[in-house]
């Protein structure tokens, strides 16, 4: 094992006793309050030995926004095209365009997928792909055109952040000085053509350290925040991931999570929620003991000047989630979208350039995707993503602050488990089975969190 690696499991090495911390006591009151924690508070929750405390923390929030059910869905993922201009450090999915393994989709592939996908009762096609450097504009309008044609009711969820930027760049759109007015326009012509929401890739970890290590080149935390603010104002909306385990600390983890927090500040006060202001606490924990620069600054809301949205807890009493707001009609799509999930995705190193990193352990799983739980206070939901977490994994982990296990997906290129196969499928029965073992009822949901009523293939939103 190299010494990077041997740091980093030393660091994440739990201490035998695991008897209760003291400092946990002040932490479990905030969470019972529905007080948002803040970095600090985050720190404790990485760096104690009680690790069980925290799962069991993130359970009792789970629970009270989620309480005895757990979703699934049944999805299909398209990956258009591997050939991408980029060459992040930690992807092994990206070809050049003349390298062996190199494919890209047209539009009758597409249509195939489609169809396949309604045929097997899919409600989802999760869209992405690399940045190609040579398709043009059309192709990608074009694309969800041709889906809508053979498969009009399948929600697309298509493109991340770094993928609509790119758009922007080719249809000439995008000017550095007003990168916004570039991502509207591309976000309303591909919402015209079909578009339903974002998916919530190409985030990674929202650090300038670790940008310039891992992913030089990609976008940046501010635009990859303003394509899903942009998102949320055109009605849209979105998820958002973290990529851990590989050469960020604990500490830019929490830094990440709290710049979504913000983001989703924001979107819920366009909603009409109203919040607490933002406390001093909160702004000196963030400034304390980080040389984060710029992006501590974005994170503490001095960039945006985002100190002055109020601090929305959806642990609060008589809050209620966006999802419930929409269902009563009290808002709609037009009022503005916001993000619905988290999905923490631990780093696979087989086949990247950071091979030699071990990856984050079982336990360093947990304890992100609660820490993420405890955090996200204004989140309805937070995903384990089964695909990477796996089926197992992701059972204890809805024990644990998850309620979401994503859907039956068949196709997945982008990590391969253990060196499995791209063919990833499992059935309905099975994500079903694997939800009531963990004591939870199986509810099947749409990619915006309503329930689905089925009849076999047939299947319609519950109203
Ligand atoms: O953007 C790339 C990550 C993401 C590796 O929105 C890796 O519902 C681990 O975003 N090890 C794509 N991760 C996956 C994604 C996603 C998945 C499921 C549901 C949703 C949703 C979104 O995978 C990429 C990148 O951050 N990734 N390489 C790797 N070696």
């Amino acid at each position: 094992m190299s010494t990077a690696a041997t740091a980093i499991n030393s660091t994440h090495a739990l201490s035998p006793a695991t008897h209760a911390d003291p400092r946990l006591d002040a932490i479990r009151a905030k969470v019972e309050a529905g007080e948002r924690l803040t970095l600090d508070d985050g720190e404790v929750l990485f760096s104690t030995p009680d690790i069980w405390s925290v799962l069991e923390m993130a359970d009792s929030v789970r629970r009270r926004l989620t309480p005895g059910i757990a979703y699934y869905n049944i999805n299909r993922h398209l990956n258009y095209s591997n050939v991408c201009a980029l060459s992040c450090k930690f992807c092994e999915f990206y070809r050049k365009k003349d390298q062996d393994g190199a494919y890209t989709r047209d539009l009758d592939y597409i249509r195939g997928q489609a169809r396949e996908a309604i045929e097997n009762g899919a409600t989802e096609m999760h869209i992405v792909g690399g940045l190609h450097p040579y398709l043009p504009w059309d192709y990608y309008p074009d694309m969800l055109r041709a889906i809508k044609e053979v498969a009009p009711d399948l929600h697309l969820k298509a493109f991340t952040a770094v993928e609509v930027v790119h758009l922007a760049k080719i249809a000439k759109k995008y000017k550095a000085k007003d990168r916004v007015e570039g991502i509207r326009w591309v976000l309303s012509e591909l919402k015209d053509a079909g578009l339903g929401s974002l998916p919530g890739g190409g985030a990674e970890v929202f650090d300038d350290r670790v940008h310039d290590e891992t992913h030089k080149g990609k976008i940046r935390s501010d635009v990859w925040l303003d394509v899903h603010r942009v998102a949320h104002e055109l009605g849209l909306n979105s998820n958002c991931t973290i990529l851990y385990g590989h050469v960020e600390q604990r500490r830019e983890r929490l830094v990440h999570m709290d710049m979504l927090r913000r983001a989703q500040d924001r979107a819920l006060h366009r909603l009409g929620y109203e919040g607490e202001p933002m406390r001093p606490e909160w702004l000196r924990s963030q400034e304390d003991g980080f040389a984060g620069g710029d992006q501590e600054a974005e994170a503490s809301g001095e960039a945006g000047g985002d100190n002055q949205i109020p601090v929305v807890s959806l642990l609060r009493p008589g809050v209620e989630s966006p999802e419930r707001l929409r269902e009563q009609g009290k808002i709609t799509a037009d009022d503005g979208g916001y993000f619905q999930t988290l999905i923490p995705l631990p780093f696979f190193p087989d086949g990247s350039e950071l091979e030699h990193l071990p990856g984050p352990s079982g336990l360093e799983n947990y304890r992100t995707l609660a820490v993420a739980r405890l955090m996200l206070d204004n989140f309805p939901h937070i995903k384990a993503f089964w695909i990477m977490q796996t089926l197992k994994m992701a059972q204890v982990m809805l024990q644990s602050g998850a309620d979401d296990i994503d859907g039956t997906v068949v196709w997945y290129d982008i990590t391969k488990v253990g060196g499995a196969s791209t063919h990833q499928e499992v059935t309905v029965w099975d994500l079903q089975k694997a939800i009531r073992e963990a004591g939870f009822e199986p509810v099947e949901r749409d990619t915006l969190y309503r329930r689905v009523k089925r009849d076999g293939k047939k299947w319609r939103v519950e109203t």
